[in-house]
């Protein structure tokens, strides 16, 4: 880790915060049937059923609100640069890690690390493995799942929300087989996926968004690389020191298409995994009421 002047950090963070307090996100330990509660929109009437998590969901799962205080991006991830109006992350929602949720918070270190797995189980998950370019074991998964639908024909299910992901594996494991991977399956089709992308495959993982792939979709915030020489020849250094990710994406928008009867019921599991080892924690944070039912007649699918 490279050195990091505390009173610099200090002042950092007040330029990212003028008028707002020390950015604070406030954690909720929530049943699995809660988290997802919060994570529907009341807007139309949503029929949940099925709702299954991870044994230590417990561990791995809260809900989150004061987001918007972890304040916005640098243009171009430049210190005292101009800051832009896109937030880091979204105000309010559910947070996921392949470590501990409260983590997420501070960086501090280069290489947060908590292992759930053990020797009666890695925690791994095939359906996030299957989302994989080059797929590696998956390790400490997180998930929860779902079924929903809507408790009307008058209404049809629509799925659009936001998120990010971030990862303590960069920069130093980007193109290596610690490549942490977020999913989110809906009837058994990944729909987190980059909105574009320059290599083959829209997966939102380790290699695939990164300094040298993918880049306008990440923001560097690396404390130093260790005894590894630095990706492509910069010192990138901490440029959200309210965020110990070293590296995470920008806000990010999944759109779903779920089945046009809107009577049939819909699958939904959201995952995020350590692949390759069960070190160097990932997190994903998605925004609340992202899931709705729309009255027919305002639905822009509808017809299809
Ligand atoms: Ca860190
Ligand atoms: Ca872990
Ligand atoms: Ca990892």
């Amino acid at each position: 880790m490279a050195p990091v002047n505390s009173a610099a950090l200090a002042a950092l963070v007040l330029s990212n915060f003028s008028t707002a307090a020390m950015a604070s996100l406030t954690y909720t330990a929530l049943s699995k049937e809660d988290l997802v509660k919060k994570f529907i929109a009341i807007d139309g009437d949503v029929q949940v059923s099925n709702i299954k998590a991870s044994t230590h969901y417990d561990k791995c799962t809260r809900y989150y609100s004061g987001g918007n205080s972890m304040g916005f991006a640098w243009e171009k991830d430049k210190i005292n640069g101009n800051l832009t109006n896109s937030y880091l992350i979204p105000d309010q929602g559910i947070i996921l890690s392949t470590g501990n949720p409260l983590h997420f918070e501070s960086n501090d270190s280069d290489q947060q690390t908590t292992q759930w797995y053990n020797s009666s189980g890695n925690f791994f998950d095939y359906d996030l493995y299957k989302t994989l370019n080059n797929p590696a074991s998956v390790f400490d998964a997180c998930y929860l799942q779902f079924d929903f639908k809507c408790t009307s024909d008058a209404y049809v299910p629509q799925i659009s929300f936001e998120y990010m992901f971030g990862s303590e594996e960069y920069y130093e494991y980007v193109n290596s087989p610690f490549n942490d991977a977020f999913a989110l399956i809906l009837n058994g089709n990944n729909i987190a996926k980059l909105p574009t992308t320059e290599t083959n495959t829209d997966v939102v993982s380790i290699n695939n968004v990164n300094y040298h792939v993918n880049k306008q979709y990440f923001h560097g915030n690396d404390p130093g690389t260790g005894m590894l020489p630095d990706p492509a020849g910069i010192e990138v250094g901490i440029n959200y020191p309210q965020i110990e990710p070293d590296g995470f994406t920008v806000i990010l928008t999944a759109v779903g298409d779920p089945y046009k009867d809107p009577l049939k019921s819909n699958r939904v599991k959201i995952v995020v995994g350590d692949v390759g080892d069960g070190i160097l924690d990932s997190w994903v944070l998605l925004s609340a009421g992202s899931f709705s039912c729309v009255q027919l007649t305002k639905a822009p699918s509808q017809g299809k």
